[in-house]
């Protein structure tokens, strides 16, 4: 699992500016700050890192995990706040069938996506809810085959007797094999 992510940036102050407004509709906001260096995040820890560079930018490729009204959200706040738009809010067949997402291009260039992995059609825990309840339902039936469990022990036991009928009647294979050799003679 990713832990949190740098983009390097050249123009500081105006991408830290352009990243609050942008990624304020996923509830991010800077929540940690040092000379040159920017953490943004939803509360409790930052995930996504501003860094100033002053080498020359390969620009990166960042994609935040979502709902698909805040793709849409988020692509329209980025376009507000200065980036270029790179995709439109959409599903990405070619990636999936429910890969919804917005491309957005920062000031610097870096291609910053949000993408929602849902299937909309799917029933929301809620709904799905009272299979589990079914599901636990069910455990009588788990019940009964616990249950079943002694018979089999009951079933195993013949087997003891088959052996002492099988013991008792090793004589009468003797004599059949006596009975054999002495039909040889
Ligand atoms: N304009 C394209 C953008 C697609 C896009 O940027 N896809 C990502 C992968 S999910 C990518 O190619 N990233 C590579 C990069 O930006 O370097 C769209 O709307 O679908």
């Amino acid at each position: 699992m990713i832990d949190h992510v740098s983009v390097r940036v050249l123009d500081f102050p105006r991408s830290v500016e352009f990243y609050k407004a942008a990624l304020a509709p996923l509830g991010y906001d800077l929540l940690m700050e040092y000379p040159g260096a920017a953490g943004l995040g939803t509360p409790g820890k930052p995930d996504v890192w501003l860094m100033q560079t002053d080498k020359p930018l390969n620009p990166t490729h960042v994609a935040l995990s979502s709902q698909r009204d805040l793709v849409d959200a988020f692509h329209a706040a980025a376009l507000a706040a200065g980036g270029t738009d790179n995709g439109p809010p959409g599903v990405r067949a070619d990636y999936h069938p429910h890969y919804y997402a917005a491309f957005i291009l920062d000031p610097e260039g870096n291609n910053i996506e949000v993408v929602c992995h849902a299937d909309p059609n799917a029933r929301p825990v809620a709904a799905a809810r009272p299979a589990a309840r079914k599901a636990a339902a069910r455990k009588p039936a788990a019940r009964k085959l616990a249950a079943r469990k002694p018979a089999a022990k009951v079933a195993a036991k013949p087997k003891k007797k088959a052996a002492a009928k099988l013991s008792a009647r090793k004589p009468a294979t003797k004599a059949a094999r006596g009975t054999k050799k002495k039909s040889r003679r």
